[in-house]
């Protein structure tokens, strides 16, 4: 499936009509970033959108500005582009969502609201990412299966038990194509993360190349599961064009490997030995000892195929081989 265009893929198994337009929120955020590119090479017509301005130098595409807080503002891009498949990113991740709870529940939990109305009423497809934050301190912490216990005590994994409860509801009672993924902590170098937990794994390699030093926000025993963006954006274009009567359900846990802090700073300083790190846990120490060490994707491997490439170690290689060529 994909080789297929996603969008076409999806119209086809959803009775969606004959378009193939995809339309992107939060496509300047981490993953929209590398996504639009992803969707595009696989054919689709992709419309990004973000409430911010593309920088100048960024070579985007076709990009218009849409407010997932402001119904009209998705009814004006979804009518005036024809949309059939809605892939929506815009959020604000967990470390900002505890800064700004009130923005986070308009942005989280109410831009996930319209979203599902706006896919209700135009009739498209939805794909919307979950995150391990919808699991808590009584989910078991290791190897978490796919259907457990969701009790978060972070107001963003509130709003991700809402955004799959909500679409759970928009497929059981409206027959809605809706679908989503846990995704671990997404580990990447093209565009900075929007202030998670996991934004550590991000940013130490970096800080490797760069002054030999990172200050570590969580302890180094502080283990979480993570993928490498380009394993995430492979799988998530295969889940948006798998077959939907081979879905079992509507939201999937998605991961790659488990490590703690200090097992990721000890595979950059098998590259880079003068490497210095010190740990000074801030209040995200609380939020990553409230998420799982390990969730099992079992699931997601039997449905539709989900198979990851990159391990602990082949991450940081490759992160600190592109993040040297970007300094050059
Ligand atoms: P990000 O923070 O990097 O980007 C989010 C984007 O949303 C930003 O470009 C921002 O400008 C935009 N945005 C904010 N408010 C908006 C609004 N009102 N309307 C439209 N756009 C708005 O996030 P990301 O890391 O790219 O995450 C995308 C999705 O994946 C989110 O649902 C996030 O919860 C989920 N997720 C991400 C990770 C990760 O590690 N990156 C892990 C689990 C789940
Ligand atoms: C965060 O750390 O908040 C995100 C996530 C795992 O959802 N990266």
């Amino acid at each position: 499936h994909a080789a297929a265009g996603a969008a076409a893929a999806l119209s086809s198994t959803a009775g969606a009509c004959s378009g193939s337009n995809v339309l992107v929120t939060g496509a300047l955020g981490q993953i929209g970033m590398e996504l639009v590119d992803v969707l595009r090479a696989n054919g689709d017509n992709v419309l990004a959108t973000d409430i911010r301005r593309p920088h100048k130098s960024s070579s985007l595409g076709e990009f218009a500005y849409c407010d997932v807080t402001r119904p009209e503002s998705l009814d004006e891009v979804i009518v005036n582009n024809d949309i059939s498949v809605l892939v929506h990113l815009a959020g604000i991740v967990s470390g900002a969502a505890e800064a700004n709870p009130r923005r986070a529940y308009e942005v989280n939990t109410l831009g996930q609201y319209n979203v599902i109305s706006a896919a209700l009423a135009h009739n498209l497809t939805v794909f919307s990412p979950s995150s391990i934050a919808a699991f808590g301190p009584t989910t078991p912490r290791d190897d978490v299966p796919n259907s457990t216990i969701t009790e978060p005590t972070t107001n963003y994994g509130a709003s991700k038990v809402y955004g799959e409860s909500m679409g759970r509801w928009g497929a059981a009672k409206h027959g809605l194509d809706y679908r989503s993924l846990r995704y671990p902590g997404v580990i990447s170098y093209k565009a900075p993360p929007g202030g998670g937990t996991t934004d550590y794994a991000c940013a130490a390699p970096l800080a490797a190349l760069t002054d030999g030093t990172y200050e570590c926000y969580l302890a180094p025993e502080t283990t979480m599961p993570f993928s490498y963006m380009p394993d995430i954006l492979a799988g998530t274009a295969a889940f948006i064009a798998a077959d939907r009567a081979a879905l079992s359900t509507t939201t999937y846990n998605l991961t790659s490997c488990s490590f703690s802090a200090a097992e990721f700073m000890e595979a950059i300083k098998l590259r880079i030995p003068n490497f210095e790190v010190t740990y000074k846990p801030d209040l995200r120490q609380a939020i990553a000892d409230s998420w799982p060490r390990s969730i099992d994707d079992s699931l997601a491997r039997a449905d539709w195929a989900w198979s990851p490439r990159y391990g602990l170690q082949e991450i940081v290689d490759d992160m600190l081989e592109n993040m040297a060529k970007n300094l050059e």
